[in-house]
């Protein structure tokens, strides 16, 4: 069958020299076939290349290939080339299929990254690529570990059904003795909170040595377990150095006492890298693996032409087997990002099915005549349940972790765009700069969940008995004054 192309197309493909050919195939027949990573790519050429002798190149360099054909190809490796399948160039976009035999086998996620946004973020033939979104065959996905301990786990932990976890981050960032940090938790715990995390610096500094910051947060949580009767969690930022120092900080909260679903692992997956993340993920199966995103702005804002998206970020951290990754509260907090950016990422890391940026994700082996499976799918009206104990046939959910600059009074704002309750959110500001401390934040913060659950304003809802901490939080938090931090953002 003979292809008809656009004149436009036709002269781009006659453009292309000999090399620049093998990486390119417009007739690829079915780039879903189960043999293709499927990647787009928001690209504009550089001096002197026209977009698909750019594409080309971007393909040649993220595959097998450099900027000339070498003597050394075979016939097989030719097979592992990566191929620009399809462009619009209206819009600057390039579709590249990358055969998945290319890729570390394991589950390698570092090796994928070093392919599709590595030398080719540096070439000279791109003046600017952006990976917008990756799709994944289910065949490719079966290769990877995806989240073990998962947010359903820490919800039945904390014995709590349809409403986020609520969580805060300790503030000041930095700078707090073991002791003083321990008793921040503390306040927040007996305010109502459920989770607390180490900020993402969170290390062994000698005014706050890690071994005591672990002892001191074992005792604040057993009395606060005790004076609540409810469990609590602290999230542990185990970045470290290097290997054995991660283990050993892992060990060591392990053997502190707390019981598992107590704690979990927070990584800084960027700085500490993937290859961190999926050791935590494959050495502690049992444990939440939080996946702090820290330095991903300089790939995913929106205003970079050269890096990938928030959404790219986010599915690989699913495939990583991360529990749970930070996704960015849509604009209602004090990070850059709109619900296009971070609300997108949120759902396709939590869904079995969903809509990213270019493509339907399916994170699960359903078979496509499966139409009542399907169906269950799609609504999601099982609520994954149909893939909780045959783990092959799909990848667990990952939590979106909401934070940045949120506070009680923006809870529902959130929830609204977010659309649904399925997800940690961690306050920092929005709890410790309660007029009245810790405790109060964390209680306005308990009464913003439950105003939601009842349908009442938080405004309507912090008149009654009992809710002043609320109240104030709103005077607070609420209102539009003077150019406060909140807004200088
Ligand atoms: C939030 C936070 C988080 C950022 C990360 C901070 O503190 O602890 O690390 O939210 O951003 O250090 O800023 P606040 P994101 O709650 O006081 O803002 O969640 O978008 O990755
Ligand atoms: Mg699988
Ligand atoms: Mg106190
Ligand atoms: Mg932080």
């Amino acid at each position: 069958m003979v292809i008809k192309y656009s004149k436009e197309i036709r002269e781009l493909l006659d453009s292309l020299n000999s090399k620049q050919l093998m990486y390119t195939n417009f007739e690829l027949k079915n780039p879903k076939n189960g043999l293709y990573m499927l990647g787009v790519y928001h690209m504009v050429p550089g001096k002197g290349m026209n977009m698909l002798q750019a594409a080309a190149e971007v393909a040649a360099e993220s595959s097998t290939g450099t900027n000339f054909t070498v003597q050394t190809e075979t016939d097989f490796s030719r097979e592992m080339n990566a191929l620009v399948y399809k462009v619009d160039l209206k819009k600057e976009l390039v579709w590249i299929a990358f055969p998945w035999r290319l890729f570390d086998r394991g589950g390698n996620i570092q090796n994928i990254l070093t392919y599709i946004v590595g030398n080719v973020l540096g070439m000279k033939q791109i003046k600017a690529l952006k990976l917008l979104d990756l799709w994944f065959p289910s065949a490719m996905l079966e290769q990877y570990d995806g989240p073990s301990y998962t947010l359903d786990d820490m919800k039945k932990y904390l014995v709590i059904k349809n409403r986020p976890v609520l969580g805060t981050i300790i503030k000041p960032k930095m700078g707090l003795t073991s002791a003083e940090y321990a008793e921040v938790c503390y306040d927040f715990w007996v305010g109502g909170g459920d989770f607390v995390k180490n900020d993402e610096p969170q290390a062994n500094q000698d005014f706050c040595p890690y071994d005591k910051m672990v002892l001191h947060v074992k005792e604040a949580m057993d009395k606060a377990v005790k004076e609540t009767g409810n469990k609590k969690i602290h999230s542990f930022n185990v970045s470290a150095a290097d290997y054995d120092t991660m283990i050993e900080r892992c060990e060591m909260i392990r053997n502190a006492g707390f019981e598992a679903g107590s704690y979990a692992f927070l990584i800084d997956g960027i700085t500490a890298g993937w290859m961190a993340t999926q050791t935590l993920r494959r050495k502690y199966p049992d444990v939440f693996i939080h996946f702090h995103r820290a330095m991903h702005g300089a790939f995913t804002r929106p205003e970079n032409p050269i890096g990938h998206t928030v959404l790219v970020l986010s599915k690989l951290a699913r495939l990583a087997g991360a529990s749970g990754i930070h996704t960015g509260t849509a604009g209602v907090g004090k990070m850059k990002g709109t619900p296009q950016d971070d609300i997108i990422p949120a759902h396709n890391i939590l869904q079995l099915l969903a809509d990213g940026h270019m493509f339907e994700q399916s994170w699960a082996k359903v078979p496509k005549d499966d139409k009542d499976l399907l169906k269950l799918v799609k609504e999601d009206v099982a609520h994954h349940v149909i893939l909780e104990y045959d783990s092959w046939r799909g990848v667990k959910k990952c939590a979106p972790i909401i934070s940045g600059g949120l506070n009680p009074a923006k809870l529902k704002p959130f929830i609204d765009v977010m659309g649904n309750v399925d997800f940690i959110t961690t306050m920092g500001a929005g709890v410790h700069a309660h007029p009245d401390g810790t405790q109060a934040g964390a209680a306005a913060l308990v009464q913003a969940m439950e105003a939601y659950n009842k349908k009442i304003s938080i405004e309507e809802y912090s008149k009654k008995k009992g809710k002043k901490e609320l109240a104030r939080a709103i005077e607070f938090f609420g209102k539009p004054k003077k150019a406060t931090d909140d807004e200088s953002h």
